[in-house]
């Protein structure tokens, strides 16, 4: 049986992903701070599945808690086939000279160095089997670098940079390092992004038909599945309403 480590599997594109490997009888390991919610998805998914579930709850911007959680695995916890860095968010959308410092280190520290820990922390462990597979969750918006969008497009920009250079570092390993880059999907990120504002964030999917959480799982298990010699270097997936960050075909009635 194979192992996942899925971060940020509370929500959205991890908790789908989750569900989906769990139904191909894949072992997970599923991580995100809001403790609840990774209970209630370990209750259902041992319930549903004959699989093993590990909840590790931790934040991916502390070090030492992405540290401990790493080295709290035993046996064949330690065989992590797949690490989907997928924990991440846009905080607040608005032009630079406006922006606010929290949200700019909130970004940064969750989107690039929780990562870049996850990778320095697993990568090992993956290092020892000679074998293994790494997926970041990037984004359409580091292909593009849309007005209002500056620090998380520059972060989505850095995961992409660091996944094809870290392919390299770990080609004598055979270790695959994937991206997937998705455009407009809706999950919580747009309520996050917005800060809890629910209009806001619906109208962002308003008029078209944005990706379905579902949708990036179906990628994901599609990457993570392939022959041993194969590795799909990058999907960028987008709504077919979607043509660039700032191009979607929209119905108004
Ligand atoms: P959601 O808000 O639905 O889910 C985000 C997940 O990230 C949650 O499980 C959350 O868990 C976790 N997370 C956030 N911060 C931390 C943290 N500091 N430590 C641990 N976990 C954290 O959004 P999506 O599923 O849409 O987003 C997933 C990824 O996809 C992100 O990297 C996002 O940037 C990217 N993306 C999203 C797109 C979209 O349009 N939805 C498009 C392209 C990329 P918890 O709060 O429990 O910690
Ligand atoms: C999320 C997609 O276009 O809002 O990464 O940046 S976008």
């Amino acid at each position: 049986m194979k192992t996942i480590l899925i971060t940020g599997a509370t929500a959205g594109f991890g908790e789908a992903t989750a569900k989906l490997f769990a139904q191909h009888h894949w072992n997970l390991i599923i991580t995100g701070r809001r403790k609840d919610r990774l209970e209630k998805l370990e209750k259902e998914l041992t319930a549903a599945y004959p699989i093993a579930v590990l909840s590790l709850c931790f934040d991916v911007r502390n070090l030492e808690e992405v540290k401990q959680a790493i080295a709290s695995l035993q046996g064949n916890w330690k065989n992590i086939d797949v690490l989907l860095n997928n924990a991440g968010l846009a905080a607040g959308r608005g032009p630079i000279q406006n922006g606010h410092y929290e949200d700019w280190e909130q970004m940064i520290d969750t989107n690039i160095k929780g990562l870049i820990y996850m990778m320095r922390e697993v990568a090992p462990l993956m290092i020892a089997r000679n074998r293994g597979h790494i997926i970041n969750v990037a984004s359409l918006a580091g292909w593009e670098a849309y007005g209002g969008g500056n620090v998380y497009c520059g972060t989505k920009h850095a995961v992409r940079a660091i996944s094809r250079s870290s392919r390299v570092d770990l080609l004598p390993h055979h270790i695959k390092v994937s991206v997937i880059s998705p455009g407009a999907a809706d999950t919580e990120f747009s309520l996050v992004r917005f800060k809890g504002d629910k209009e806001k964030a619906d109208a962002v999917y308003e008029g078209y038909q944005p990706l379905k959480a579902e949708d990036i799982a179906n990628s994901i298990y599609f990457m993570a599945t392939q022959p041993e010699h194969v590795n799909i270097e990058e999907i960028f997936i987008l709504p077919t309403a979607q043509a660039t960050a700032t191009v979607t075909h929209k119905q108004t009635n």
